[in-house]
């Protein structure tokens, strides 16, 4: 009996083991003011930034059938909007006659933890949001490095999250944060914690039985 408790005590262990490995959740700081993500992305209309097992797809979305690509320099990261000499290439802005904006989609699911945003002085204003439900028109707080926080927003893998120009001569994207939380099922693990389970069934079905058919 003592040796059932005990198998039974190291199967559950064994499953809260595997449940905390396939429910860890890590922030991710997609920098892309950095070389190290801007460069990927530079000069390009879609690229894919992955850090750890989190892909994000950045796409800078045409309009008015002229194309636009990312722009990375030392000190920004915008948008591009090719063929225009009135566009302010290093940041998301109107200057080409319509508003800049990008889409950015995950591999997974993940929680938005922070945009911060540069250039983005106190009368301009952008929007950012994803599907139906989820929008906010940010306004510029300070003419350096501002900051937004967010706390319950669940973002779908596959859903795009838009950022737009609304109102200024333009921002820089500076940086966006993530949560990821990763849904994996390591296979060996379960596998050995089903083995376990069904020994534990089956000795504490024979602990059960045995009393009964023993004279
Ligand atoms: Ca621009
Ligand atoms: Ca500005």
């Amino acid at each position: 009996m003592n040796h059932t408790r005990s198998l039974y005590l190291n199967t559950v262990f064994l499953f809260l083991s595997v449940y905390s490995l396939t429910t860890q959740a890590t922030i991710l700081n997609f920098n892309l003011r950095q070389v190290e993500f801007g460069s990927v992305l530079d000069g390009s209309s879609s690229a894919n930034l992955t850090i750890d097992n989190l892909t994000a797809t950045f796409t800078s979305l045409p309009d008015s059938g002229i194309d636009s690509v990312f722009n990375h320099t030392s000190t920004r990261f915008g948008i591009n909007s090719l063929g225009s000499g009135a566009d302010s290439p290093s940041l998301i802005d109107a200057g080409a006659g319509w508003s800049e904006f990008l889409s950015i989609k995950f591999n997974m699911l993940v929680s938005l933890r922070e945009i911060v945003l540069s250039a983005f002085g106190t009368s301009e204003q952008a929007f950012l949001g994803f599907g139906q439900t989820h929008s906010v028109l940010l306004s510029g707080m300070s003419a350096s490095v501002d900051s937004y926080q967010f706390s319950d927003w669940s973002i779908p893998a596959g859903t795009s999250l838009l950022l737009s120009h609304v109102k200024g001569n333009g921002f820089s994207f500076d940086r966006i944060l993530l949560e990821a939380v990763e849904v994996d099922e390591p296979p060996i693990l379960m596998l050995l914690f089903a083995g376990l389970l069904s020994m534990s069934l089956g000795l504490a079905l024979r602990t059960l039985i045995s009393p009964l058919t023993v004279d």
